[in-house]
């Protein structure tokens, strides 16, 4: 019997990602209440919340001084736009402290109100910068298959999901996609290395293939998120590099999940060394306490659109939205002040990938990898020949199940199970989390008969 919540949910609430026909049989679960790196249901029951909402409460959950902050803000200024040569207070300190934690080539920061925008944002910044240079011709942007970049019609078309393709006849023209570097399902017998290599390589076939003056941008995750966590073999980066050098193109990083310390760094530029002409941000900007987005703008593109480019007509009613900008101030400034990030780099993201390859060990797991506060397992029935455990990738949601039920939320993805936990969970609160997902690899394995 599902209560009256429930039934007004079934009745009235058309839910993003979900097979609304199904839920509405079942009953969603209601999040009611949340205080650092655990979550509360309707039910009373508690739950270590190894996604950090969708990967952005990067400072936990119940921070008062951001609600504080909210409320500041509200009663002072609770909305004036970006529009037409005015901007608010947090919009503007905002942008000064993203700068300033930013790569030295990077000053100016576009905001809007989510990933997705921020990615349309990134489409048009590319094409006005070609067309600005006098070479209206590079319009092309090379993705890759299985990225994620978002779900507007820009964002979808730019990622590589073909699940969000089939739906709406995406992706639009103008977007290419190439390898993805996910050695684990791809690689086919060929080194990690090698692979990582020939990867890369799929990005200079396809430059030359549409031709050098075609292509404005190439945009990728540093490591893949909603793909499945897919870090890319220590070869991969060093020759996408090598790629960008050598052709006239912008590159796009998108840093909304990695970004604001998920990789111990600030960002993951930082962390692959990599020198990107844009940066896309949202989720732990704010920790996602309020929606908010943005586009960093390096000094390279921003003379162009900015000194030669006048009016850029572009923006949206709430771009850098006053509250959301007041709370992603204090939520960066706590984030700094309290070393959450730093504490990431030199204590827990080592103690947590540590006890992650823990999990390499188990019976039903092919691959353990990770980085920083992300990780992902590959569920196999053979390890041998990393056979799956069934043939459409549904062991991911039976595995999902069982940590659920044992208080874990730790998603699948495919066949994937992955992580991203707060950036505040202690060592203690690690060794929770590696305990309950062993838990529900053991009963995983189980149900299938294999234990
Ligand atoms: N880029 C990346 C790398 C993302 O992960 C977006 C852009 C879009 O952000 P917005 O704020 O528009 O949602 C994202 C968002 C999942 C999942 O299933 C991941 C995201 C969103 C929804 C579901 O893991 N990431």
């Amino acid at each position: 019997m599902q209560n009256e919540l429930q039934q007004k949910n079934n009745a009235h609430h058309f839910q993003p990602f979900s097979d609304n026909k199904a839920l509405a049989e079942k009953g969603p679960r209601i999040i009611t209440n949340a205080q650092g790196v655990y979550m509360y249901d309707s039910e009373g029951n508690k739950f270590l919340d190894g996604m950090a909402g969708l990967w952005c409460v990067n400072i936990g959950y119940g921070r008062k001084e951001l609600a504080e902050v909210a409320k500041e803000q509200m009663n002072e200024l609770p909305y004036y736009n970006l529009f037409f040569q005015t901007t608010t207070q947090p919009a503007t300190k905002l942008a000064t402290k993203i700068a300033e934690l930013a790569p030295a080539h990077m000053n100016k920061v576009f905001f809007v109100g989510s990933g997705s925008e921020a990615n349309d944002t990134n489409f048009r910044m590319v094409r006005r910068y070609w067309d600005l240079k006098g070479k209206p011709t590079k319009k092309t942007i090379i993705s890759r298959k299985n990225a994620y970049h978002g779900s507007t019609v820009a964002g979808a078309s730019l990622g590589g999901m073909g699940y969000m393709h089939e739906q709406g006849d995406l992706p639009i023209q103008g977007i290419e996609h190439v390898e993805q570097p996910y050695w684990f399902a791809e690689g086919n017998g060929l080194s990690k290395e090698e692979f990582g290599i020939k990867a890369a390589q799929s990005l200079e076939a396809k430059i030359l293939e549409l031709g050098e003056e075609n292509v404005g941008a190439f945009i990728a995750e540093p490591f893949q998120g909603a793909g499945g966590v897919i870090t890319p073999p220590d070869s991969y980066w060093p020759e996408i590099k090598r790629i960008l050098a050598k052709y006239d193109i912008l590159f796009i990083l998108d840093e909304v999940i990695s970004g604001f310390g998920r990789t111990g760094e600030w960002f993951a530029s930082t962390y692959f060394d990599l020198k990107p002409d844009l940066i896309t941000i949202a989720k732990g900007l704010s920790s996602g306490y309020q929606p908010i987005g943005g586009v960093i703008v390096s000094d390279k593109v921003a003379d162009v659109l900015i000194e030669e480019g006048g009016d850029f007509n572009h923006g949206f009613t709430y771009s850098g939205h006053p509250v959301a900008a007041a709370v992603a101030l204090k939520n960066i400034e706590l984030l700094d002040s309290e070393g959450i990030v730093s504490n990431v780099k030199a204590s827990t993201s080592p103690y947590l990938q540590k006890r992650w390859q823990e999990l390499a060990e188990h019976p039903i797991v092919g691959e353990a990898r990770g980085l920083g506060m992300v990780a992902g397992i590959e569920l196999v029935k053979d390890k041998a020949t990393n056979e799956r455990l069934e043939s459409d990738g549904k062991a991911g949601g039976v595995c999902r199940d069982f940590s659920i039920a044992n208080g874990l939320v730790m998603r699948p993805c495919g066949d994937t199970m992955i992580i991203s936990p707060p950036l505040v969970i202690t060592k203690a609160e690690i060794d929770e989390l590696i305990e309950k997902a062993k838990k529900a690899l053991d009963e995983t394995a189980k149900h299938y008969g294999i234990m």
